[in-house]
């Protein structure tokens, strides 16, 4: 076959993976990477030089948005047509906190949109809010009478009216769609806007995982986040705070790009554990390499996408959190009294004492994993983590097929904005794909019998 003729199938390969590809996680069966063949890579430089390969040469990854739907469209001629409707979610993002925030079509973000470079689309944007509402394409280059700003481009979208928006997506990158009034975007609405590269970026990823950064001011014993207040106390990834947020799964040898947006009130430092990265690229689309340096902590900026790469190298459960002290942690006010309040001494008795009530509220065993000095309680400062370590491995939206094999009491030590890529030799990652495609198909009728 000619290259060229290769080339016109590599394309057309393309062209069918953004149309119909959307759905559905990774099996990166057919399209891990062979792994890296230096048996003793330099652990300082993980970061992910690999030779580029040339940019068509495999079609990319869809985009994996952990514990968020993706946006299914149907076609009108070669029009893409997606549907949002706003409205207000309930939403879990902790074993023991429900919270009512607004998104779309039942999911908070809302569900992530994906196209591809090229695409025209179409997006039907409902109000099943008690107030009017609008939608901006941040990033997007649209045309004005597109840009979703009430009374500058368009009227308001009033209660039960819907407003059509269509427009050619010219762009690559990482962009998102938010509702645009500064209230509205603080209780939800938004979600992200993908939109590939005509020809695959070099070089091929293999697993592509996108985060939205939220915070939230949720007073005790409340549901509704307080939008006015800048004291934040819940941190959500995809909107839900650890250990609910759902693990990003990785074969070893494979290459991983994590795509992160920030829209809220606070900047939001990144750090990824164990493993160096590359910034490939922000809201503005693919950086050049000639940019790319070596890294493990990138700053999310407000209104920022910030995308990152690397060679998933080394074994194991690596911590990708929010490194803001307070940002990895929540709020366990609910329940414990005048323990995050205070600053002063507490007896270890009353601060267990304290721990349990939460872990009865829960019905999770409060265990107290980490031992004490003997002297602890005569030393200033006292407790600070001691006691706050609360294992919910099992608890309600905790366990599912990303989590395990994870060591016990894992989930003490995840709190806020954290999530972690497990990375995986080859029998692992088939098992928890495998867990994950049984979990995702509909139960058979089940018939135990005896033997
Ligand atoms: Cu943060």
């Amino acid at each position: 076959m000619s290259s060229s003729r290769r080339n016109f199938f590599q394309e057309a390969a393309v062209f069918a993976a953004g149309l119909f590809g959307l759905s559905g996680r990774l099996d990166a069966t057919q399209t891990a990477s062979t792994p890296p063949n230096d048996q003793n890579p330099p652990h300082h430089y993980a970061a992910t030089k690999t030779k580029s390969a040339p940019s068509h040469a495999r079609p990319h990854v869809p985009v994996i948005t952990p514990d968020v739907p993706d946006l299914p469209f149907t076609l009108d001629g070669p029009i893409k047509v997606f549907r949002l409707r706003a409205e207000p979610v309930k939403r879990k993002i902790a074993p023991f906190k429900t919270i009512d925030a607004w998104g779309y079509n039942g999911s908070c973000p809302g569900p992530t949109i994906q196209v591809t470079q090229g695409d025209r689309v179409r997006i039907v944007v409902e109000n099943a809010l008690p107030e009017s509402t609008s939608m901006h394409w941040h990033g997007l280059e649209v045309p004005i009478e597109q840009d979703g700003v009430p009374f500058i481009s368009q009227k308001p979208i009033a209660p039960g009216e819907t407003y059509t928006y269509e427009f050619t997506v010219h762009q690559e990158g990482t962009f998102f769609y938010h509702a645009h009034s500064a209230m509205q975007e603080m209780i939800g609405l938004l979600g992200l806007f993908i939109a590939h590269p005509q020809s695959a970026y070099a070089p091929h990823t293999d697993h592509d995982y996108a985060i939205v950064l939220q915070e939230w001011a949720i007073l005790p014993s409340n549901t509704v986040p307080n939008t006015a207040s800048m004291e934040f106390n819940w941190l959500t990834f995809n909107g839900l705070s650890a250990p609910s947020t759902t693990p990003l799964i990785a074969r070893l040898g494979s290459r991983v790009r994590l795509r992160f947006v920030n829209l809220g009130m606070d900047h939001h430092p990144i750090h990824l554990h164990g493993n160096q990265f590359v910034i490939t690229g922000t809201e503005g689309g693919r950086a050049p390499e000639s940019t790319w340096y070596p890294t493990n902590t990138v700053l999310v900026g407000v209104a920022q996408a910030k995308v990152v790469e690397f060679e998933a190298r080394y074994p194991g459960d690596w911590m990708i959190h929010c490194h803001l002290p307070h940002h990895m942690m929540n709020s366990m006010m609910d329940l414990l009294g005048n323990r995050q309040i205070q600053t002063a001494s507490t007896s270890d008795a009353k601060a267990l004492s304290q721990m349990q009530t939460l872990a009865n509220a829960i019905g999770v065993e409060h265990v107290h994993h980490s031992p004490i000095a003997r002297n602890a309680n005569s030393v200033p400062g006292f407790p600070q983590d001691a006691f706050m370590e609360m294992a919910m491995d099992n608890a309600e939206g905790v366990t599912k097929p990303e989590t395990h094999g994870l060591p016990a009491n894992w989930s003490a030590g995840m709190m806020g904005m954290m999530t972690m890529v497990r990375v995986l030799p080859d029998q692992k990652y088939e098992e928890i794909q495998s867990l994950i495609r049984n979990s995702q198909s509909p139960k058979p009728e089940e018939h135990h019998h005896g033997s």
